[in-house]
């Protein structure tokens, strides 16, 4: 009987969530979050639009039928399209000078330069991606809105990026709630071009993998408070580094404005942060450097409890699982 009961003890509690093992196991990575969506949204902007709600629906419909290793979907922009990107990028342009931080003015005049990034079209994911594979071994995949938090890590740890491809209502270019490809493309791409910050952001997709949902919520605050609104010092100033900042001219004008409040980074305080998805955010964490942030992160990822390790292999594109001893 004493033996029957301890073979019942000794049978492992922790029930793994799957996770992608490979690279192609992404295409399983594709839950919707619909909260901000035009078709659902009452306070959408695009919700009483019905032009735009179908480009959108097309548009979609390209990243449904996305599978891994497929060409990227080249979407021809409407002139309006083109407006509204116009728009965003003049007016935020003329501030990345004094507000985004070095990396990111550095990535934009690379991506102007060599990517045929400007104001009069709207860079193809396609052309992007393959750019983007030969600095820092990022690729990018077509989704079609805001992903779960949890899909959208995973992808980090095999250096994909999943990118939204419609652009923002043409009503409101200076702020949207939700992603689009202005986020993408002037928010995220110039960071991925930056060595560090693309390891930051893979180890932050490593350290999600098979995590327990409520690591999970801590990782995507993680997420949220540095990779989309995260503020760094440089040479004695505040600067921005997230992409949800250096995508909404209105967000990140206020963000440094010293009207919002700031907390200086820390993962175990910020992980339990709570945060604003629908306007700017009311905090801000601000770290002593990339750097910082990068070790503190790490010293973070490794207290969180997983019966197993993993280690990505980029030959292969894979992540070995090994059990814990
Ligand atoms: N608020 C950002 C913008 O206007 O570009 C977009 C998003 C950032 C984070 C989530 S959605
Ligand atoms: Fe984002």
């Amino acid at each position: 009987l004493k033996r029957v009961a301890d073979d019942v003890r000794s049978i492992p509690e922790e029930k793994v969530p799957w996770f992608p093992k490979q690279i192609k196991d992404l295409d399983r990575c594709n839950l919707l979050i619909t909260k901000f969506d035009p078709d659902m949204d009452q306070d959408h902007p695009g919700y009483r639009d019905p032009e735009y709600r179908k480009r959108r629906a097309f548009i979609s419909e390209l990243a449904f039928r996305y599978k891994q290793g497929d060409p990227l979907p080249v979407v021809e922009y409407t002139e309006e399209e083109v407006a509204t990107w116009r728009e965003v990028y003049q007016k935020l342009r003329s501030i990345y000078s004094s507000l985004a931080c070095r990396q990111f003015v550095d990535g934009l005049q690379q991506l102007e330069r060599e990517c045929g990034y400007g104001e009069d079209s709207i860079p193809q994911l396609r052309e992007v991606s393959a750019f983007l594979k030969e600095k820092t071994g990022f690729q990018l995949r077509p989704v079609a809105g805001l992903l779960s938090a949890r899909d959208f890590l995973a992808s980090l740890a095999f250096r994909v990026f999943q990118c939204t491809q419609y652009i923002r209502h043409s009503s409101a270019p200076m702020h949207s709630p939700e992603p689009d490809c202005c986020h993408e493309l002037l928010g995220h791409i110039p960071m991925l071009t930056d060595k560090e910050f693309a390891q930051f952001s893979q180890e932050i997709g490593l350290a999600s993998l098979g995590a327990s949902d409520e690591d999970i919520e801590k990782l995507s605050t993680l997420y949220w408070f540095t990779v989309e609104f995260g503020l760094c010092k440089q040479d004695g100033t505040v600067k921005a580094y997230g992409a949800g900042l250096l995508s909404s001219y209105g967000e990140l004008v206020y963000a440094l404005s010293n009207e919002p409040e700031y907390k200086p980074f820390n993962p175990e305080e910020t992980a339990l942060q709570p945060y604003q998805d629908q306007t700017y955010q009311p905090v801000y964490f601000v770290s002593e450097s990339f750097e910082d942030a990068k070790i503190k992160m790490r010293r973070y990822s490794a207290t969180i409890k997983r019966p197993f390790t993993v280690h990505y292999n980029p030959f292969t594109c894979s992540v070995e699982v090994l059990d814990q001893p």
